[in-house]
C-alpha cells in the first residue's frame, strides 16, 4: 500500500466533513479529479464539498455533480463556512496554495488536515500529507490509483469514470504526450469495461467552441505566428485589443500554443497573451527541451517538462524582446534537442 494511504486511512475510517479543492481556472483534470474523488468519498459515507477558486468553463459543466461545486468568487460565505467546518482538505492538481489565488489564505489558516494529490514538479512543503508524482499523466490517474489501492475498484461507477477519463484525456493531449504510459491505457480500458463511452466526452470538451474562437484561431495562425527556424521555435503574442476584438475569454486561448508544434522542425512553442495586470505565457515542447526550467529561469513560472506556464510584468513588446533573448541563450540546447529527435 502506498504511503499516502497508510497515512490517511485512519482519517477516513469514520464519516468526515471533507473539502476538495483545485487550482484557479480549473481544467478538466482539476475538476475531473475533484468530482471523481467527490463521488468516491461520498459513496464511502463522507460529506464532501468541492470548492473551485473561480467559475469553471462551460465545456466542463456537464460533469456529474458539477452543479454542486461552490465557487469562491461567487459564493464566498458558503465557501468559508465549508472550510471552517471540515476536518480534511484534499488539494488536487496544484502544489502550492498561491495557485488558488484569493482562496489561498483561507486554506492556509484552516486547521483541517491538508492532503496533496498532484503531478506537478516542486511541491511546497505546506501539506500535512501528500503524494506528488510528476511522472503521472494526470491527477485523475492518481485518484484512480488511490481508489484501486484502497481496494475499491468495484465502486467506480459511470459518474466517477466520466470525471476521471476527462482529466486523463486532456492532460495527455488525447493520449499522445509522453506521459501516456501503459497504465493510462489500462485505466481507460478498465473505465470502458465499466460502461464509459469516450466519444461524447471528447465532443463535450473538444468540439464545443463558439464561432469566435475558431475565427480567432484562424487569425492567430495566419497573422500572428512567428517562426524562428534557427531556434526550431515559434511564438504567438496577442494583445488585449486583439483578445477583445474577437471576444476571447481566458479559457478560449487554451490549446492554441500546441498548433505550432505540428510544424515539421518546430520543437518549442510559446503563446503570450496580454491580460489585465500581466503577460501570461504558455510553453510547450517536444522531446528533451525542458520548458519547466525555461519558465522558471526566465518567466516566473514552471510546470512540467513539456508543458509549463509563466508570466511577465513588462509590456508585450518588451516580453517578446526578452523571449527572443531567452531563445538566443538556449540556442545550443534547442539545436541539440532538435537533433536528438531526428
Ligand atoms: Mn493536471
Amino acid at each position: 500500500m502506498n504511503k499516502l494511504l497508510i497515512e490517511i486511512r485512519p482519517l477516513l475510517e469514520y464519516p468526515q466533513q471533507i473539502v476538495i479543492t483545485h487550482h484557479y481556472n480549473a481544467d478538466a483534470d482539476a475538476l475531473g479529479a475533484s468530482l471523481g474523488l467527490y463521488h468516491y468519498l461520498t459513496l464511502k459515507g463522507h460529506k464532501c464539498t468541492v470548492i473551485s477558486p473561480n467559475s469553471m468553463p462551460d465545456f466542463l459543466q456537464w460533469m456529474p455533480a458539477a452543479y454542486k461545486v461552490l465557487k469562491f468568487d461567487e459564493q464566498k460565505q458558503e465557501v468559508i463556512k465549508a472550510i471552517e467546518k471540515c476536518q480534511l482538505i484534499f488539494c488536487l492538481d496544484f502544489n502550492q496554495f498561491s495557485r488558488t489565488k484569493d482562496l489561498a489564505p483561507y486554506l492556509e489558516k484552516s486547521k483541517a488536515k491538508k492532503i496533496l494529490i498532484d503531478h506537478h514538479l516542486n511541491p511546497a512543503q505546506t501539506f500535512d500529507f501528500g503524494i506528488s508524482r510528476p511522472s503521472k499523466s494526470s491527477t485523475c490517474e492518481m485518484i484512480f490509483d488511490l481508489i484501486n489501492e484502497n481496494g475499491d475498484n468495484a465502486l467506480i461507477n459511470l459518474d466517477i469514470a466520466q470525471c476521471l477519463y476527462s482529466g486523463v484525456m486532456t492532460d495527455t493531449g488525447s493520449f499522445k504526450f509522453p506521459s501516456t504510459t501503459a497504465s493510462v491505457h489500462l485505466m481507460v480500458a478498465d473505465l470502458m469495461q465499466k460502461g464509459l463511452h469516450p466519444t461524447p466526452i471528447h465532443q463535450a470538451i473538444l468540439d464545443n467552441y463558439q464561432e469566435n474562437r475558431l475565427r480567432f484561431l484562424g487569425y492567430v495562425l495566419a497573422e500572428k505566428m512567428l517562426l524562428f527556424p534557427e531556434f526550431n521555435s515559434a511564438v504567438i503574442a496577442i494583445s488585449k485589443e486583439e483578445l477583445n476584438k474577437y471576444k476571447i475569454n481566458t479559457g478560449d486561448t487554451e490549446g492554441i500554443v500546441n498548433y505550432p508544434l505540428s510544424i515539421k522542425n518546430i520543437i518549442f512553442s510559446t503563446f503570450i497573451s496580454e491580460r489585465d495586470h500581466e503577460m501570461r505565457m504558455s510553453f510547450r515542447s517536444k522531446g528533451d527541451f525542458n520548458v519547466n526550467i525555461f519558465a522558471r529561469n526566465y518567466f516566473n513560472g514552471g510546470g512540467h517538462h513539456n508543458a509549463s506556464g509563466g508570466r511577465s510584468d513588462v509590456s508585450l513588446a518588451e516580453t517578446l524582446k526578452n523571449f527572443k533573448q531567452a531563445l538566443e541563450d538556449n540556442k545550443k540546447q534547442l539545436k541539440q534537442c532538435y537533433l536528438d529527435l531526428q
